[in-house]
This record gives C-alpha cells, sequence and structure tokens, in this order.
C-alpha cells in the first residue's frame, strides 16, 4: 500500500502498479480490473454473452476472482470444482472445496463438483503413487495431477454442452510457462499456448481472461473485494520448477519493471505474424482419434494416458 493519490479521483491510491504507471483507489481499481478482463475477452475473442462458459475454480485467489468478473459482467458462467484428494495439516482439497462451495452459495451459482476418489477409487497421490510417478521416495503427483485434470475439465465440459472452458492463468503463471517451453524448445506447446485455443477434434474451446494482470493484481482484487479463500498452496508445489521460474523471473521484473509483461506481449505478436504454427497432423507424433474408452481425442495407440493410468 502507498500514500500516492488515485489518478482518477485523487483519494488515497490502494495499489499502484508500476509497469502501468499507474496508481488507484479501492472503487477505482475494481472499476479497472473488471473492464481490463473485458477488454481481453474481446481483445482475444474469447465468448460472448450467448456462450455458456464452464470456469475451473480451484478455491484460490485467482479463480473466483474470475468467476466474480463474470459474474459481475453477466456472463453466463458455472463452476467447476474438482476434488483431487490432496491431503495435508489444513486438508487442502476438502478446504479448497469448501471456499469455492460458499462462494458458488453466497451468489446463487451453479458450482459442479468432482471427487476424483469417489469417480475412480483412488486419489491423484494414490494414484501417483501406484503409477511409480516418485523421485526420490517422494511422490511427484503434478503430472498426474494435471492430466486428470485436464481429462475431468474437458469431459463435464463436452458432457453438459459448455461452448467455453475459462481457467485463471495468470500473466506470471503464462509468463512461467513460456519461459519453460522457450527453455526446452517445445514448439508444439508454443503453438497451442495462446489466450484462446479453438475448440478443435473434441476439444472446447479454451480461453484465459486474466493472461494479462499481474499475480498481484489478481491478489488485490479478490483482497479488496473481500473474497475469502484459500491461502495455503498446494502442498506439492513446493520445489517445482514453475515456481523456480516465476521466482527468477521476479527478479527480472525488480530490476525492470514490466518485462513480464513484454516478453509475453511480444510472444503473442510474433505468433500473429505466423511464429510457432502448429504443425499439420501428419507431423505430430501421432495422429488424434477418440480412445476407445472414454471417448476422448488421443495421440496414443489403444486407450487415452488417463484410462491407462486408472486402469479404465
Ligand atoms: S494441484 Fe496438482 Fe498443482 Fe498440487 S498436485 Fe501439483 S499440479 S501442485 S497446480
Ligand atoms: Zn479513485
Ligand atoms: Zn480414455
Amino acid at each position: 500500500m502507498t500514500s500516492m493519490k488515485c489518478h482518477k479521483c485523487a483519494e488515497r491510491a490502494s495499489i499502484r502498479m508500476r509497469q502501468h504507471r499507474l496508481a488507484l483507489c479501492k472503487e477505482h481499481y475494481l472499476e479497472w480490473f473488471v473492464e481490463q478482463t473485458e477488454r481481453a475477452i474481446h481483445k482475444y475473442d474469447m465468448f460472448t454473452r450467448q456462450e455458456r462458459i464452464l470456469v475451473a475454480v480451484s478455491g484460490g485467489k485467482d479463480s473466483l476472482a474470475l468467476w466474480d468478473v463474470l459474474w459481475r459482467l453477466e456472463y453466463p458462467a458455472d463452476g467447476l470444482y474438482i476434488n483431487l484428494g490432496i491431503d495435508s495439516e489444513e486438508a487442502y482439497s476438502d478446504e479448497s472445496e469448501r471456499y469455492a462451495r460458499e462462494f458458488a452459495a453466497e451468489r446463487g451459482l451453479k458450482l459442479h463438483a468432482i471427487n476424483v476418489q469417489e469417480m475412480y477409487g483412488e486419489t491423484i497421490p494414490q494414484m501417483a503413487r501406484r503409477t511409480r510417478r516418485t523421485s526420490s521416495g517422494r511422490v511427484k503427483p503434478c503430472s498426474a495431477c494435471g492430466m486428470v485434470k485436464r481429462h475431468e475439465m474437458n469431459r463435464v465440459a463436452r458432457d453438459l454442452g459448455y461452448a467455453i472452458l475459462a481457467t485463471a492463468h495468470n500473466l506470471d503463471d503464462e509468463v512461467a510457462i513460456l519461459f519453460g517451453n522457450v527453455m526446452m524448445w517445445q514448439t508444439d506447446l508454443l503453438a497451442r499456448q495462446s489466450p484462446t485455443l479453438a475448440a478443435a477434434e473434441g476439444f472446447t474451446r479454451k480461453v484465459k481472461p486474466f493472461c494479462r494482470f499481474y499475480e498481484r493484481e489478481t491478489a488485490a482484487y479478490t483482497l479488496l473485494r473481500g473474497i475469502p479463500y484459500i491461502e495455503e498452496e498446494c502442498p506439492h508445489a513446493v520445489g517445482s520448477k514453475q515456481l523456480y521460474y516465476k521466482d527468477l523471473i521476479n527478479k527480472i521484473e525488480e530490476e525492470q519493471p514490466g518485462t513480464k509483461l513484454a516478453f509475453y506481449a511480444g510472444f503473442l505478436k510474433a505468433k500473429e505474424k505466423g511464429a510457432f504454427r502448429e504443425l499439420p497432423d501428419a507431423a505430430r507424433d501421432g495422429e488424434l482419434h477418440p480412445c476407445p474408452n472414454c471417448g476422448q481425442p488421443t495421440t496414443s495407440a489403444g486407450v487415452c494416458a488417463f484410462c491407462r493410468s486408472f486402469n479404465l
């Protein structure tokens, strides 16, 4: 917080954003944040008010902020919560579900809640252990977790007829992903990293309306709106590459405010000009075809990785 004045009304500013050379009071910040979201929705052709949206909510600050903004903008957005069965001292998964449910109930919004253990007989850490996703004796459930979340989000969106799947990735997330993709020159992933990923071959359109917000901006929104959320991070995030990249990039941002946005916006501009195009099917690892068990698109021979992991 700062003693600067709001650029719009001369009240005391609640937040100063060096990267935008902007300081705003609470009221004008909340207004600005909603306007900026609406701008991103239009700029990247994400969706219209005629399309049904499914928001992936984790109970954390970003996803609840996204659902709140879409609700205030009167978009028809329902929520999807996936209980992964991740335990910790604070019972991470059950607690985060409670925040998601309370948020929905307070606003009269529809929340679809899924429990992975109830549906597939195992929690994510149990499945990761059984399929030997470990490193130096410790379970590393993140790859399994990512796969299950992608599978379930797509399944629910398709089964229930949602045109859009919205996730709350912010600029810090996107920049960390971009940095990782560039470090490994994963050109196929660079081709697909985008604020709007068109629907294709059994996949719902995926959008990231918060992709231009710094993490501290989404945090400030949630705080100033007084939205209760789970503050605890998933215990498995500790030591992840993503967090390591975020720390590195934050150090650069401190020295040179605006670096994150410039890095990401420059990437999107390069893509607009034709960089990192998606390869035609024939040049990929394998052609996409529906999994014979669950019907979702896969490039694996036989059943998809999700069905294989759960022995379905
Ligand atoms: S929830 Fe799942 Fe994350 Fe936890 S197990 Fe890893 S991927 S860290 S976003
Ligand atoms: Zn103001
Ligand atoms: Zn399958």
